[in-house]
Parts: structure tokens; C-alpha cells; sequence
């Protein structure tokens, strides 16, 4: 259907809250992208790349008199640090707030995905809101039939309100499981003036696009040690002047973010302006720095002072 002057004039008639969850890299940013058709959300091959809750108004997806509020959340997973803590109170804060919840699994796991949603499902147990199964990934499986016994083994763990299998990545069952999702929203009217798109700051996603090129061109190790702090924002220049601290917390780790000759840092440098030029449509002049932080993953005043702060409906723990 397309979206038609006349159809954007029609009242918002439901409303409401979906939250994306699942274990790590599932792929609930690329969902949460595709639902919203901007390239929102970071997304990356690394586990535990979503930090944060975030989200993405669509109001009247394919000319629907509906909004959704959907909210990207991290990845629920067995915490090791107190960032992992905050990550997984996040995304139990998200499902709990929410009209419908999402849980994102991988057909790509196959027989072996079943077992390992055990601690999401436990995280979940308490949401008494219905809850969508998305069976993401699947351009991964031979065929649909292949799906099948997947289907029955999660059917067996909940009262799932719908299954859904999708490929966010290739766009493939989005616009289906759009429409499932409105026919769940509670009627009413918008939440959020049309126009609106994130709950978060520019400089937040700036922030994001420089740590996504962190993971990009570093190894598996040192990006959940990362986080990144814009200092300065200067938008009044023509070209706007970003300074910002990426924090680590041993020397070890800034030795191989800084690279031989300041080789690394240059080409983290590179990749990230030239992803929040796409971002924000203009050109920036980015500077980065690397400061180590002691432990900053684990000490809960370092924690907040970058920025990992439980918002309002707070410790979900
Ligand atoms: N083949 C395939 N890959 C996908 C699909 N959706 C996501 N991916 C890939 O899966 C990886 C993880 O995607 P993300 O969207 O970052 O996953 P996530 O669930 O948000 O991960 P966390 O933020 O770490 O919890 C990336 O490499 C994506 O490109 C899909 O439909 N098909
Ligand atoms: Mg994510």
C-alpha cells in the first residue's frame, strides 16, 4: 500500500510500545533498522554490540492509522561485568514496559537454538504481555520445511502470541510481521508528534557510528572494553567539530586502539567519519582521542559518568 497524502491524514487509531528482545546478535538492531527503514541501531558482527535501550517511532507504516514505538534493547546474556548488569536490566526494563514484546532468535542455531533461550525465556517470564517468537536469519536455512521442527521445539517453551519467521537483513517477512505487530497495539491515539523519529540525541548515534567503527577494525576483544565520550559537539562552523574519548581500561588495550605509528586510531578515525557524514548527511571534522579508564566495565560511578544510566522504570534487576 502506498503511503498516499490522504492515508497520512488519517487519526492515529493504535498505538503502543514493541520491544525487541534476544540473546546477543540475534539480530535485533538490523530488525529494528529494517521496521523503521533507517539505518538506525548500530549493527555488527560481534556479540553484546547494543548497550542501550533505543527507540524508533514509525507512524503509519504502509499508510496504517497506527504508531509504533519500537525499542532496540542489548542483547540478554549471562553478565561477567556491571555493564552487563546495566545491559541486561535494560532490555528487562524494555520488555517490561511494553505493549508486545519480540523475541528475536537465530534459525541459523537450528536444533541447538532451542536450548540456548533458556535465560532469555527465564528473563521473560514474568511479562504477561503477549509475546512474538521472530524467527530471524532465516535466508541462513536450505528451506522453509527445515523450519518446521524449529517451529514446534519453540512452540513448546511458551505460549507464543505468533511465530514469525523473517531475514531482516534482506527485508524478507518485515511488512508481515509490521502489520501482525499493529494488529496487537492497543487502541488510541499517537504517543509521539509525526515527525518524531529517536528518543536519543544526534550526538548519541555519533557516539554509536564511532564505536561500531572501533569493533570494525579491532579484534574480538577489546570492543566490550570500549566506550566512547563525545567531549565536544561544535555544530557552528559549516563543518561541525566532534571531539570525542574513547575510553579502555588497561594500557594494553589503548597500545592496540593507538596501532604502530597511530595507524589504527587513523583508520578508526576514517571509518567513523565517514559513517556519521552518512548519518547526519553533511561533512564533520572528527578527532579522537584514547583515555584508559581502570575497570570502568565494572565500577558503577564510571558507569555513570559514561553515560550507562538506568532511565525512569530503572533497576530491573
Ligand atoms: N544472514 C543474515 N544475517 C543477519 C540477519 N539479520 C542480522 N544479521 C547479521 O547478524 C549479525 C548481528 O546483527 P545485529 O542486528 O547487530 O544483532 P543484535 O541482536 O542487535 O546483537 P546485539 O546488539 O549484540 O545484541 C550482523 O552481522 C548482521 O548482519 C539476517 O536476516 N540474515
Ligand atoms: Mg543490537
Amino acid at each position: 500500500m502506498t503511503d498516499t497524502p490522504e492515508s497520512n491524514a488519517l487519526p492515529i487509531t493504535r498505538a503502543g510500545y514493541v520491544a525487541l528482545v534476544g540473546r546477543p546478535n540475534v539480530g535485533k538492531s538490523t530488525l529494528l533498522n529494517a521496521l523503521v527503514g533507517e539505518s538506525l541501531s548500530i549493527v555488527t558482527p560481534n556479540p553484546e554490540t547494543t548497550r542501550d535501550r533505543v527507540m524508533a517511532v514509525v507512524t503509519r507504516p504502509q499508510g496504517l492509522p497506527a504508531q509504533l514505538v519500537i525499542v532496540d534493547t542489548p542483547g540478554i546474556h549471562r553478565p561477567h561485568r556491571k555493564l552487563g548488569e546495566y545491559m541486561n536490566a535494560e532490555a528487562r526494563a524494555a520488555a517490561e514496559g511494553a505493549d508486545v514484546v519480540v523475541m528475536v532468535v537465530d534459525a541459523s542455531d537450528g536444533h541447538a537454538g532451542p536450548s540456548r533461550e533458556e535465560y532469555v525465556l527465564e528473563a521473560l517470564a514474568g511479562v504477561t504481555k503477549r509475546v512474538f517468537l521472530v524467527i530471524n536469519k532465516i535466508d541462513r536455512v536450505k528451506t522453509r520445511e527445515a523450519l518446521l521442527p524449529l517451529i514446534e521445539a519453540y512452540a513448546k517453551k511458551r505460549d507464543f502470541a505468533a511465530i514469525v519467521p523473517i531475514a531482516a537483513e534482506k527485508d524478507d517477512g518485515v511488512g508481515h510481521l509490521m502489520r501482525a505487530l499493529v494488529d496487537e497495539l492497543p487502541e488510541g491515539g499517537a504517543l509521539f508528534a509525526d515527525d518524531t523519529l529517536t528518543d536519543r540525541p544526534e550526538k548519541y548515534f555519533v557516539a554509536e557510528r564511532i564505536r561500531e567503527a572501533v569493533i570494525g577494525e579491532t579484534g574480538a576483544e577489546v570492543p566490550y572494553v570500549t566506550a566512547v565520550e563525545i567531549e565536544s559537539y561544535d555544530e557552528r562552523p559549516t563543518v561541525p567539530r566532534i571531539r570525542a574519548a574513547i575510553h579502555v581500561e588497561r594500557d594494553g588495550q589503548k597500545k592496540i586502539l593507538v596501532g604502530a605509528g597511530g595507524e589504527k586510531i587513523k583508520a578508526i578515525g576514517a571509518r567513523a567519519r565517514s559513517s556519521i557524514e552518512q548519518f547526519l548527511g553533511k561533512q564533520v571534522f572528527l578527532e579522537l582521542w584514547v583515555q584508559v579508564t581502570p575497570d570502568w566495565t565494572r565500577n558503577a560511578d564510571a558507569l555513570k559518568t559514561l553515560g550507562y544510566v538506568q532511565a525512569e522504570k530503572g533497576d530491573a534487576k
